[in-house]
């Protein structure tokens, strides 16, 4: 083992000759180890092809990270295994997920990151009350430890080391209609119209498996699609951005492009035997493209141009773990074993025989039989699980480099690895219409946020399972302020787009949308300046207050520096519980985004109410928030050129608007305008401070802000600043 010092903070311990993975962004080349028998925090039991590095905890000691997890906020009470894996039933007591970002924070002491993308083992305090354990599946890996008690400090540490959040583009904020499936253009169409019928906003449209022929990827049915690129232009025209979801099999069948070319150059990823391995999704038998090869990423990438020549930026890359229902192999061994059951009369074998039908999907085996001819030499999937999803992302980002350079994409992906954030997003996959996914999704967008996810979110309203009318309501109210703001649901399952239950319903829809269009100008700015301070966007109440019982608060969360959100996630609630920690906070229970039912709070525990038609939204003492009331139907629509502030001002208060193209990367070359907006408290009042700051080629679109400033009285002061 060797280690050596990257910072003031970070320390970088080598075990063997690690798989060099992209997750970090430094240069590597150079690096002046030194030997060391220790680790700092840890100690250490080097077992053959695994390493287990445990760690005593105090009893008040918190643990936060792991990204996509399930489980807690702070993650104490349970075990996490970080094997890429696709599994639609996220019940309590599973331990993978789609992803693995194996990075930690133990609040107030230190931080660390693992950088291994095979099966890591996290056994946090579940064994023992006070000891973390870490199985790691091999002897080969790099160690970073982020040496501050300064849990901040810790997630700078750490994105540094792994690079900036992705930014999408602007239209990504507005919301997102998704379904499995809108199966034709007409559909799309009809959903489309019915959109702007019923004026409510809306940016995006999904489109799922069903578009493809024959669930072949990067083809598109001509007959659910009879002129593909002149839909598409239809749409632009009504405002809506397509996203068409691709997967990672390629079906075997002669004749059909992907397949043949991926053959003839060697682009699968083959067996022992050296034949290019076979899995079973949705296209039927299929070959899984080797991304670790960049080769292979080029060859992929370029694909996208596709869909990218008719103007779409949109992607969801699914199935990524890989997702495998069987291969030809188990299934033929089953359904021999059913067969022999034919004759004879079946009790308990029914359920042997329905649980191995289940447990045909996804087999460690699988992994272990298939290889990634890298750059670095030959791999199993299974050393290298976990970059699957990322390298298969990596195409796609390395292709729009090309295709589409200099155009912001909204990319999501299903698996991904630490770095992921870096380079795309993610969504948290197949969750249910259950009232304890509310609180699944507000754990998740802490946790994926602390480990650089800015940008990401949950189906709304939920995959799996019928959704009832007021889970539609509560999930699409939490849904305000969920960076990626999309409703999906299941092949099957009841409807959940807006107009889906009755008109009392559809109005509550139609109105909290549109707040949430009202609130963008906040939201985007504020994005805007987490990543430049590389802060969390959706943060965990720890991180801004000190208080013992914010350390404890998993269910409200801050969106920015001035909004805490207080999302009502129980059935037939008219209000909940909140803690308002350190200072007094603006309670404006919106019922529409324009209208104000405003109150002032001071710190402390209260029952506060928010109706069925009511979303809370907390604002800190001494800060602004500023909203287009503008009616839009999407985010490229209009420009913005009124902007109304609220402010909760007791003393003074700031806040940067933040405004460029929205689509390109040009805000690298100054390409984008900051207003600074200060309301200072005077005698009898405020006054308004407006400093814009453009650049010579980049002029804001604002030309008046509405101030309406709350004193510390709840009482009400109103202006109007031209610019
Ligand atoms: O095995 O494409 O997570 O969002 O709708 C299911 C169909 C495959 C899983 C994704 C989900 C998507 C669904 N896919």
């Amino acid at each position: 083992m060797k280690k050596t010092k990257l910072s003031f903070i970070t320390t970088l311990y080598r075990f063997g000759i690690p798989f060099e993975t992209d997750a970090t962004v430094f240069n590597k080349k150079d690096l002046a180890f030194e030997d060391c028998e220790k680790i700092v925090y840890f100690t250490l039991n080097k077992k053959e092809n695994k390493t287990i590095l445990s760690l005593k905890l105090n009893t008040k000691d918190r643990v936060y990270g792991l990204g996509e997890t399930l489980g807690p906020l702070n993650k104490r009470g349970k075990v996490y295994r970080l094997y890429a894996t696709d599994d639609p039933v996220h019940t309590p007591e599973k331990d993978s997920l789609y992803g693995s970002h194996p990075f930690i924070i133990i609040s107030n002491k230190f931080g660390f990151f693992i950088d291994y993308p095979g099966e890591i083992i996290f056994d946090i305090c579940y064994t023992k009350f006070d000891e973390m354990k870490i199985e790691i599946n091999s002897n080969n890996f790099d160690l970073y430890i982020f040496d501050t008690k300064n849990d901040i400090e810790i997630i700078q540490e750490y994105l540094k080391l792994t690079g900036k959040p992705y930014i999408p583009p602007k239209w990504a904020f507005g919301y997102q209609q998704c379904r499995w499936s809108y199966p034709d253009a007409k559909t799309i169409q009809e959903i489309a119209y019915t959109f702007r019928g019923k004026n409510i906003p809306c940016d995006a449209i999904y489109m799922d498996i069903d578009y493809m022929e024959n669930y072949k990827v990067f083809t598109v049915d001509s007959n659910k699609f009879p002129n593909f690129p002149e839909f598409v232009s239809n749409m632009k025209k009504l405002g809506f951005n397509l996203v068409p979801i691709i997967d990672p099999g390629v079906k075997i069948e002669d004749g059909y492009d992907v397949y043949e070319e991926g053959v003839k150059n060697g682009y699968f990823c083959k067996d022992k035997n050296n034949e290019y391995f076979v899995a079973t999704v949705w296209p039927g038998y299929t070959h899984f493209p080797d991304f670790l090869n960049p080769e292979v990423r080029e060859w992929w990438g370029e694909k996208y141009k596709l869909f990218t020549d008719l103007g779409i930026t949109g992607f969801w890359n699914d199935m990524n773990e890989p997702s495998i229902f069987f291969v030809p192999k188990t299934l033929k061994e089953y359904l021999k074993k059913v067969d022999e059951l034919k004759e004879k009369e079946v009790g308990l074998e029914f359920f042997m025989i329905k649980d191995e039908a289940i447990n045909l999907s996804n087999r460690r085996e699988y992994y272990k039989s298939f290889y990634h001819n890298t750059p670095q030499g030959i791999y199993s999937n299974d050393e290298l699980h976990n970059l699957y999803g990322y390298y298969m992302t990596k195409a796609t980002v390395e292709g729009f480099e090309k295709i589409i350079p200099n155009k912001r994409y909204l990319l999501l992906s299903r698996s991904s690895y630490a770095g992921h954030h870096r380079i795309a997003t993610i969504w948290m996959g197949d969750n249910m219409s259950w009232w304890e996914h509310m609180l699944v999704n507000i754990r998740m967008l802490q946790s994926l946020n602390l480990s650089g996810f800015f940008y990401t979110g949950a189906d709304i309203g939920g995959f799996g399972a019928n959704s009832s009318p007021e889970l539609v309501v509560r999930w699409m109210q939490l849904g305000v302020f969920s960076p990626l703001y999309r409703n999906h649901s299941a092949l099957g399952t009841r409807h959940q787009e807006p107009w889906a239950f009755d008109e009392y319903i559809e109005d509550i829809l139609r109105n909290t949308i549109k707040l949430r269009y009202a609130l963008i100008p906040y939201l985007y700015s504020e994005f805007f300046r987490s990543i430049d301070n590389l802060t969390p966007f959706i943060s965990p109440l720890f991180l801004y207050f000190d208080d013992e019982i914010s350390k404890d608060i998993e269910d409200q969360f801050m969106v920015g520096a001035s909004i805490m959100a207080t999302p009502i996630i129980q059935p037939n609630a008219n209000g909940r519980f909140v803690h308002l920690p350190e200072n007094k906070w603006l309670y404006w229970k919106a019922s529409k985004h324009n209208s104000r039912n405003i109150k002032v709070y001071n710190p402390g525990e209260y029952y506060i109410e928010a109706n069925i038609d009511e979303v809370p939204i907390f604002i800190r003492e001494n800060s602004l928030i500023a909203l287009n009331e503008e009616e839009i139907n999407y985010v490229n629509e209009k420009q913005i050129t009124d902007l109304t502030v609220i402010g909760f001002v007791t003393d003074s208060a700031e806040f940067i608007y933040f405004e460029d193209d929205g689509e390109t990367y040009d805000f690298n070359n100054g390409r984008f305008a900051k207003i600074k907006i200060q309301v200072n408290k005077i005698d009898n009042g405020y006054n308004y401070e407006i400093e814009k700051d453009e650049s010579e080629d980049f002029e804001s679109s604002v030309k008046r802000i509405k101030f309406e400033i709350y004193d510390e009285n709840g009482q009400k002061y109103t202006e109007i600043v031209e610019l």
